[in-house]
């Protein structure tokens, strides 16, 4: 080894004795040209999670201290980390026959999706909202909550939260409540729906300024279905509605703002019609996607993925998309983006300033 080179082993050393790192060495992974996620594009097959799930349930009672019997998504390309992407946490949540999950809140915002089944109900701070296919349901940070199943079936559905996101800020709060659920009724619409799930009415007993969360419990598939249904009957009628030809999409919205129901994820549904396709596109921020109805083919990268009726995806930033319906395909959607947003580092493929001027060597 030369003078010079025995001295740079000797730098490095000590860098390290003291603490310090140079940024020569490290530009391309601390800078890359583009976002560079350890987590990678990946499916889950409804069918196997729901079977553990049912091994779960068998197995594994649920009360407290554990809390609640959900199975996380892990990307395997984030290993011994339960989380779907770098901030989205995904899980598939199974309640036997008159189980009930009980009472806490946290900092962390999270919602419920049903794929399929009833007769659960989730206790949202002492408010009962009953839970069924195609419903989206919404428990924001801080909110007690509760399930309990009324029924002798066992009932399965997908929580998402920002709980990664939440870790990596060190933002994180928890809070037990009381050991039983007190409220055990069974109503067929929440309060929240009965003040606030009348399209574009908004109580004037309610609230002067806008709420950063949704006080709308509970987003129904009926209004869900309908608002889609009529995007698609616009595009034949050759009026406009849809996202992109053969593609109709909603957003779940907070009522008092039009902003995402959640401050921190964003929850959509697209229908896409049969032999529909969507242009391949990047973006950064991060999703999980569930097949609610249907099949198709997701490109993720370039590689086909195929999916069915339950099937979970995850699409971290900066990986191509595009996804393509056989049948009709109905997807739930859920993303990081209102954080990207309100930070200004959404970006797109379309809007990636660094394919302008200079190079990307
Ligand atoms: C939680 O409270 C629920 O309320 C679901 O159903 C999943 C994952 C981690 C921490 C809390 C729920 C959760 C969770």
């Amino acid at each position: 080894m030369s003078g010079h080179d025995a001295r740079l082993t000797e730098l490095y050393r000590d860098f390290d004795a003291y603490g310090l790192l140079p940024l020569w060495t490290q530009r391309e992974d601390l800078m890359p040209v583009t976002p560079r996620p350890a987590a990678v594009p990946h499916r889950w097959r409804w069918k196997e999670v729901y079977d553990l799930a049912v091994r779960a349930g068998d197995l594994v009672p649920v009360g407290r201290g554990g809390e609640r019997r959900a199975i996380s998504l892990a990307n395997p390309g984030l290993p011994g980390l339960p989380h779907a992407t770098p901030t989205l946490w995904a899980a598939v949540q199974y309640l036997g026959p008159n189980e009930v999950a009980p009472v806490h809140r946290h900092s962390q915002n999270a919602f419920r999706f049903v794929l399929e089944g009833e007769g659960v109900w989730t206790l949202v701070n002492g408010d009962p909202v009953a839970m069924r296919r195609g419903d989206l349901l919404l428990t924001p940070g801080w909110a007690w909550h509760g399930h309990h199943n009324t029924t002798e079936q066992p009932m399965a559905w997908l929580d998402g939260l920002d709980i990664p996101l939440s870790n990596a800020l060190n933002t994180e709060f928890f809070q037990f409540g009381p050991d039983s659920l007190d409220d055990r009724s069974t109503p067929e619409r929440s309060r929240a729906e009965r003040l606030w799930g009348h399209p574009g009415l908004r109580p004037v007993s309610a609230a002067a300024t806008d709420l950063p969360k949704s006080p709308l419990a509970a987003y129904r598939w009926e209004h869900t279905d309908a608002a889609l249904r009529a995007q698609l009957e616009l595009e034949d009628e050759g009026h406009p509605g849809v996202t992109a030809p053969g593609h109709a999409a909603v957003r779940f919205t907070n009522p008092t703002s039009g902003n995402d129901a959640l401050p921190t994820i964003r929850t959509e549904m697209h229908r896409l019609r049969a032999g529909a396709s969507t242009r391949a596109a990047r973006e950064s921020a991060s999703s999980v996607w569930q097949v609610f109805e249907g099949d198709g083919v997701f490109h993720l990268d370039g590689k086909a993925v195929e999916v069915a009726r339950g099937d979970l995806l995850a699409v971290p930033s900066w990986a191509e998309v595009r996804i393509e319906a056989r049948g009709q395909l109905d997807l739930f959607r859920f993303g990081d983006h209102p954080v990207m947003e309100r930070l200004n580092l959404y970006l797109t493929d379309r809007t990636n300033p660094a394919t302008s001027e200079g190079t990307t060597r």
